[in-house]
């Protein structure tokens, strides 16, 4: 993509209503643009993040064994008047009525919704287990949308939900979906620590969340010491996982050392001595949920059972927070001068930089360069744009790709082109056709 056709609205100032670095730099390197309160519009760059990281999420649900569907964002009242959580969920969920006078609702959660589908289309134990995930955008109105994406009102979320027929099969669930969690937030470099949690309007009693420490966290969180220094969370990608197989050996050990949320830690009975515990802010990225019968129970979804009985499903749901997935990226992937993307969720793989654009060969060169990473499948945004070498640097390290390539008149003379890592800073000259050969052979 040439850098003088994109629709790339950076900002020089710090926008005033940003609280938070994530919130700053979105805003800044123009992926996002508020709508109203905690409703975005995201921009051709944004986009490509957002797209990114859901398809690491749903390459993760698929190899787990879950099919992709896509539920509607509104619902009928009904389905939750069966459940008993039309009421109950108050405020934060957004009433509408269609023409008929009918009452409906901007989902901001599919339990209901699920629980329909799957009671007219599963009637024996042998359908079972079934899981069934989509990627859709949900509404809450939270009383204070706040930190841009991270809490939204409308916001995009992965959900799945398990069905099974008994309590040993859901809790196989629980675990696969546990595993391909920390698979996921692995392939995103991220370090998601798994945590107790309360479940709060979804119900049940078994529920982890997904953590990743920061200060600017909105979750107060509670874990072993020894979670700050451990690679366990990456290892998980050397793994061969057999997800028939039995994984509760994994979740043991992924659940060895402690870590839990405020909300259900408990400072008496903490089964950790104090000068081993570390208390911190964590953004929540992700949460599983096995509540049973919950909602199978009133809505009336159930099986025949070997033999013979009918019995109510064994459900959980499983939450990522696609959208907040991007800030939460932003908020352990950034320096003073910008965002620097991990190259698994990066909008492009390089930056390609020509230092002189009114310069005829350095503009013919870049031309080339741009027009042979294109044609070895590498993801470029070349800065052809006629302004300073100054403000192209500045640009480029706001966005953050993972690398650039810089020529000018000098390196064009001598035959090659500096590559910079945004990451570590360091560059190196490399001759022009190396440099390909470089990112072709990366991606
Ligand atoms: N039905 C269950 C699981 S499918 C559920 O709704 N879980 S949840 O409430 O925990 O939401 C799942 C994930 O969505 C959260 O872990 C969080 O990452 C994300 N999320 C929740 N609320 C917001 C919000 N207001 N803005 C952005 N992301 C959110």
């Amino acid at each position: 993509m040439r850098l003088s056709e994109y629709f790339l609205p950076v900002l020089r100032e710090n926008p005033s209503e940003a609280q938070i670095v994530s919130h700053r730099l979105m805003l800044r390197a123009g992926m996002i643009r508020q709508s109203s309160a905690g409703i975005y519009s995201w921009l051709p760059l944004g986009l490509r993040v957002l797209k990114r990281v859901e398809q690491i999420v749903r390459e993760e649900q698929d190899r787990s064994g879950a099919q992709e569907i896509l539920m509607p964002t509104i619902q009928p009242a009904e389905l939750w008047r069966e459940s008993g959580r039309y009421e109950d969920y108050g405020k934060e969920m957004l009433r509408l009525r269609d023409r008929h006078e009918r009452e409906m609702l901007y989902g901001p959660t599919n339990e209901e919704q699920i629980t329909e589908i799957v009671r007219a289309g599963v009637k024996s134990y042998r359908d079972l287990p079934k899981n069934l995930y989509h990627i859709q955008w949900k509404f809450r109105d939270e009383v204070r949308p706040r930190f841009g994406v991270m809490r939204g009102r409308e916001f995009l979320m992965k959900d799945n939900y398990s069905f099974d027929l008994d309590a040993n099969g859901a809790k196989h669930s629980y675990n696969k979906m546990f595993v391909a969690y920390l698979r996921t937030f692995a392939r995103m470099g991220l370090k998601a620590i798994p945590m107790r949690a309360d479940t709060g309007p979804i119900g049940g009693d078994l529920s982890h969340e997904f953590q990743i420490l920061a200060a600017s966290g909105e979750s107060g969180v509670f874990c072993d010491r020894g979670w700050l220094d451990s690679d366990i969370l990456t290892d998980i990608l050397d793994e061969e996982i057999d997800y028939d197989g039995d994984l509760e050996p994994l979740f043991r050990r992924f659940t060895s050392l402690y870590a839990a949320t405020d909300e259900i830690h408990k400072p008496d009975a903490c089964p950790i001595p104090p000068e081993q515990l570390v208390s911190g802010r964590g953004i929540e990225v992700g949460q599983v949920f096995y509540f049973g019968t919950k909602y199978s129970q009133p809505m009336g979804a159930v099986v025949a059972a070997p033999n013979g009985e009918e019995v109510a499903l064994e459900m959980g749901s499983y939450g990522i927070g696609v959208s907040r997935l991007v800030g939460a990226l932003i908020e352990a992937n950034h320096d003073d001068a910008g965002i620097i993307w991990p190259a698994s969720v990066a909008p492009f793989r390089l930056g390609l930089i020509n230092l002189r654009a009114g310069d005829a060969k350095c503009a013919q060169a870049c031309d080339a360069l741009y027009g042979k990473l294109r044609g070895a499948g590498v993801e470029v945004l070349y800065d052809d744009r006629d302004e300073s070498p100054g403000a192209k640097f500045a640009a480029m390290d706001l966005i953050g790709l993972p690398d650039q390539l810089i020529l000018g008149p000098r390196g064009l003379a001598a035959g090659t082109i500096e590559c910079k890592n945004r990451r570590s800073g360091a560059r190196q000259d490399l001759p022009l056709d190396a440099a390909v050969a470089r990112f072709a052979a990366a991606s």
